[in-house]
This record gives structure tokens, sequence and C-alpha cells, in this order.
């Protein structure tokens, strides 16, 4: 949903530093929708923290804590534009609960499976797009909504595509939305018996999965579907690839009799990957990754 400008609330020397640097109700310009972009943008809405404080520092800041914004860049993504310091977490391309641009995020590598989590979408429109290096877009998915501003509600959706660079994250105009989440996964394919996630078609021999996070996690958690034998594990990497942690999986001994078992690995801001990966001769799937 839109709030209200607090514009008006504000002495006329803030407000028209907001308007010039941070607008966060009625901008005229630029309707939503992928952007052709390049990684330094021009017309970037907030450089720096400063820009965007919320009140200026004029009085009772009725609980709203100031937003930081400027570009956001990891050893796995670079996105623009970005802020943080919303009410619902997560980030979103500016100051304020009003009109927000969509907001693109570049990987530094290619992926298949990019997921990201909206939160608070009220009304249909807000989705993510991908692109492969061409610029063409390969995938494209919708966000679920709730219909009902004033309830919390999250979704989070997976992009499939060949080759992805870069997503767009594009929110509904007149919505406000912000993101949360994004990781990437490769190989990413879903349908198999168990439902979840594996890396390749059917109940054979399953190469390990990379998960990739644009931002550094303490505390990654998954469950594998089925893992009948000993030497499945989920192993943490930092940003050059070196291994942090690892965890083995449970394993019942018994193909033919599901169970699962659900472990985690911790290092604490410095997991920027996982890899998922399963004994040989062993068909697992995952399900429930969840990482913070
Ligand atoms: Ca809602
Ligand atoms: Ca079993």
């Amino acid at each position: 949903m839109r709030f209200s400008p607090l514009a008006q609330a504000l002495v006329l020397g803030t407000t028209l530093v907001l308007a010039a640097g941070c607008s966060d109700g009625g901008n005229p310009v630029s309707p939503t929708g992928p952007r052709m972009v390049l990684p330094i943008d021009p017309i970037e809405p907030c450089e720096t923290a400063v820009d965007c404080e919320e009140d200026g520092g004029g009085g009772d800041d009725h609980g709203v804590s100031p937003y930081s914004c400027g570009p956001y860049s990891s050893a796995n993504a670079y996105i623009s534009p970005y802020c943080t310091g919303g009410p619902f977490g997560g980030f979103q391309s500016t100051s304020g609960t009003g009109y927000q641009t969509s907001i693109t995020v570049w990987l530094t590598y290619s992926a298949s499976a990019v997921t990201a989590t909206a939160l608070d979408p009220d009304l249909y429109g807000n989705y993510m797009a991908a692109y492969n290096s061409s610029g063409s877009e390969v995938g494209r998915v919708y966000f679920d909504y709730d219909g009902t501003s004033g309830t919390f509600t999250a979704s989070t959706k997976t992009v499939t595509g060949s080759g992805i660079v870069r997503v767009v994250l594009v929110n509904n105009s007149i919505d406000y939305v912000a993101w949360d989440k994004v990781h990437t996964l490769d190989p990413y394919v879903t349908g198999g018996p168990f439902g979840g996630f594996q890396s390749a078609s059917g109940t054979g021999y399953q190469t390990p999965i990379t998960v990739r996070f644009t931002h550094p996690q303490s505390a990654v958690t998954v469950t594998a579907l089925d893992p009948d034998y000993a030497g499945n594990y989920i192993a943490a990497q930092n940003g050059s690839g070196s291994e942090l942690a690892r965890s083995y999986f449970a394993y019942d001994g018994t193909p033919g009799v599901f169970t699962s078992s659900t472990q985690s690995v911790y290092a604490s801001g410095s997991i920027y990957n996982v890899a998922l990966v399963n004994h040989r001769s062993d068909y697992i799937a995952y399900d429930g990754l969840s990482f913070y």
C-alpha cells in the first residue's frame, strides 16, 4: 500500500531537500518496468545515507528508522537503486513508503534460477524478470499478493532461465513493497518424486548444487529429502570459495523408506555460498532452504 507522504510534517527546507534527492511520493516520472540501465546509474536517487534521512533531524521521528541509500555491492551482486531502513526490512529503491522504482540486481556470474522475496505485496503486478548477457528476457515470475493493506504477508518466488546475469525487481506502481533474500541456485530442477528441488531430472546421480547469496549470511538451513546413505552434506563458503563449515545429513540406511534430515551451517556474517553435496550413489532432493 501507499502511505501519505510525510512531507507535510516537515519544514520547508527539509521538504526541498527531500524533493530534490529522495522524493517518496507522487513522483511524476519513470513508470515501472524493466530498464536497461548501466551499472553506474546516472539518476541514483540517493547518493548518501545523509541525503535519505527521512526526517532530517527535525523532531519526533515517529519510530521510523533513518534510511540508508546507495548502490549495494558484494562478491556476488551489485544492486541499484538500493535503500535500507524501511518498515518491513529488506531493501527498496528509495526512502519512504511511497512510489518505488524497479531495482536491478546484477550478478557477478550467470545463474539458472534466482529466488527473491517480496515484502508486503498487496496487489497484483509485482514481478521479477530475468535477463541473459544479451539483454533478452529469459524468464519472469509474478509474486503472490494478499489484497489487504495493513496485513503483512511475504511472497517468495523463483525465476528460471538460461544464463541469467541480471534480474529486475518490479513493483506495481501503486503498491509499496520491499525486497529481501535474493539468492541463486545452480543447477535447479523441480518436479522430482519427493518435491523440493534437485540438480538434475530423474532419480539418478545428482551433481552438487551451489546456492549463492547477494548478501553474506550467518546461518543457512536446508532439509535433505530421503538421504539413505552417509556422505550427503551442506558446506558453507566465503566470498573467495573457501569452505567455512560443513554439516552432514542424517540417513536411514533404507532405500524405499522416506525420511528427511535438516541441517544448518554457521559462520557469522561471512557465508556467500553453500554447496549441497550428495553421495554419489544416493538420490536426494532438497527443500526448506532458509538463511539469515
Ligand atoms: Ca498486505
Ligand atoms: Ca530412505
